[in-house]
């Protein structure tokens, strides 16, 4: 089978048969065991990283927390400075990395570009951001005072982040958390764990050449016991969580036990609604690329459409016959649309899934299944499926991270879509397809759509970074990326200085002496 030039790219990115799994920016030592990575793409051995031991992992926080302190002095624009040079090493790197994010994760090679894009996006955003940390002037009501409103960095911020987006996720959280005077200490997927060592030798890089201290980026490896050494530690103000709504609730609570901050971008199930003037030129590759791209692994994929009554045959049919031209196979091979799913265990969560949906009713529309032969040797290969069902099915309740897509119909006004829409315990991500401005607008209003991100006439997945990105609900409520999502990783402070020669108490009070 070709090579699609992984070697090389392995080898650009400084990756070795063996990683150490935890580094503290130019420091690399590791104690823990063997990780070993295999490709869901062909299922051969990657390469290996070493875990992180509890020892290793005091280290890397002595290292952080040292940083930190200088970190914090260099004004804001020149930690900016050091975020445009690591986007521009990125942007040096985008082949190596959207391949090594391809073949270990399994996701098609145009998106594992498209992921490493993310991160340039991200930068730039960054850099702008360095000068518009801005705080604010307040009036206060006493005479000769001033009230202000300052943001200062948090310290140490931990990061947490799933396979489906190996390198992206870091990123957005990083990026911010750097510009606003923070060092971070970074656990990557264990089932993607060569994406984050290559990550980690690209910023040691940048902070070497430019003469600054170890701890502004280390990484940690392991499984969900290295999570518990960051989600129970007291040196960290901030946890970032991205994953299932299940680790997102063992975060959340560990975090808040100890009054830690937490920012947690979990399960979607999202939906979009079909409407009788959807243009369907519009609808097809939105629903399709939303339910069957990266192999039905965002958290933004397309779980449900909800589609009109008077639409609904012509809608199925089209998406239907769309998904008789979907490719399936090796995904660093431009010509197919789909790769595999992460692993093993991921496909008999999918396959159990549709057994599910057809035992609570479901109609099978387009079959899926597990593929075999030529080209599909690692077994992670499936079908993409649609299933007729109900808003209420258990199955249709619960996030699936594969390609199965479920087909209701409503009918009547736009706001029986709606509700069932938000008829589910999540709440990330949304879109309605609609020519009628009135639809449109009921979907955007607080009686429409309850999800973090709602959308027209687009599909749930493939948001910009410009736009704060997460979801209400079940999906854990923080937001990550643009707007002001930059607030969560800083502290706000609110002064009051007195530059009269009296002592006036707020509130009026009098206290004479
Ligand atoms: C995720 O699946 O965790 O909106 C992130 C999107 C991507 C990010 C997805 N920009 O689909």
């Amino acid at each position: 089978m070709a090579d699609f030039g992984i070697k090389e790219a392995l080898a650009t990115l400084g990756l070795k048969e063996i990683n150490e799994g935890t580094s503290t920016g130019s420091v690399n030592f590791s104690n823990g065991e063997i990780i070993e990575s295999y490709s869901p793409v062909d299922g051969k051995l990657i390469g290996k990283v070493k875990a992180s031991t509890k020892e290793d992992y005091e280290k890397v926080m002595d290292a952080a927390t040292s940083a930190f302190k200088s970190w914090r002095t260099m004004p804001a624009p020149q930690r900016g400075e050091i975020v445009r040079q690591f986007g521009n090493k990125l942007r040096e790197l985008k082949e190596p990395l959207g391949k090594l994010v391809s073949y270990e994760m399994g996701k098609s090679y145009q998106e594992g570009l498209g992921e490493v894009q993310e991160m340039i996006d991200i930068c730039d955003f960054a850099v702008g951001l360095s000068r518009q940390l801005n705080g604010q002037v307040i009036p206060s009501e006493r005479p000769g005072h001033v009230m202000r409103e300052q943001w200062h960095p948090l310290g140490v911020v931990g990061i947490i982040s799933a396979f489906n987006f190996p390198v992206a996720v870091w990123s957005w959280n990083t990026a911010l958390a750097w510009i606003c005077g923070n060092v971070c200490v970074w656990k990557g997927s264990e089932k993607a764990p060569l994406c984050s060592v290559a990550c980690q030798n690209i910023i040691a890089e940048v902070l070497k050449a430019n003469n600054l201290p170890e701890g502004i980026s280390c990484i940690v490896n392991g499984d969900y016991k290295v999570g518990e050494y960051i989600t129970e530690d007291t040196r960290i103000p901030l946890v970032s969580a991205t994953g299932s709504t299940r680790m997102g609730r063992i975060v959340g609570t560990k975090v808040a036990e100890r009054f830690g901050k937490s920012l947690l971008e979990l399960g979607g199930n999202n939906a979009i609604i079909i409407t009788p003037t959807a243009d369907l030129k519009v609808v097809v590759p939105g629903a399709v690329f939303g339910a069957v791209g990266t192999c039905g692994q965002r958290c933004t994929s397309t779980r449900r459409l909800i589609i009109h009554e008077s639409v609904y045959d012509k809608v199925r049919d089209a998406i239907v016959g769309a998904y008789g031209q979907i490719k399936i196979g090796n995904p660093l091979d431009e010509n197919n649309h789909v790769g595999p799913l992460i692993d093993k265990d991921s496909v008999n969560t999918y396959l159990a899934a549709i057994e599910k949906a057809k035992a609570e009713g479901g109609n099978v529309l387009v079959e899926g299944g597990v593929l075999e032969g030529e080209g599909y040797e690692s077994g992670c290969y499936v079908k993409p499926a649609i299933i007729e069902a109900e808003n209420h099915f258990e199955i249709v309740q619960h996030e699936t991270f594969a390609p199965i897509l479920y087909l209701m119909k409503y009918s009547g006004g736009v706001e029986n879509a709606i509700e069932l829409q938000n008829g589910v315990a999540q709440g990330l991500s949304s879109s309605i397809m609609t020519n009628e401005m009135k639809e449109a607008e009921k979907f955007l209003s607080f009686a429409g759509s309850d999800c973090g991100i709602a959308n027209v006439n687009i599909g749930t997945s493939g948001a910009e970074i410009g736009g704060a990105f997460g979801g209400e609900k079940e999906t854990g409520g923080g937001r990550e990326s643009g707007s002001d999502a930059w607030k969560v990783y800083m502290r706000r402070q609110t002064n009051t200085v007195n530059y009269s020669d009296e002592l006036p108490l707020a509130q009026g009070i009098k206290f004479d002496l």
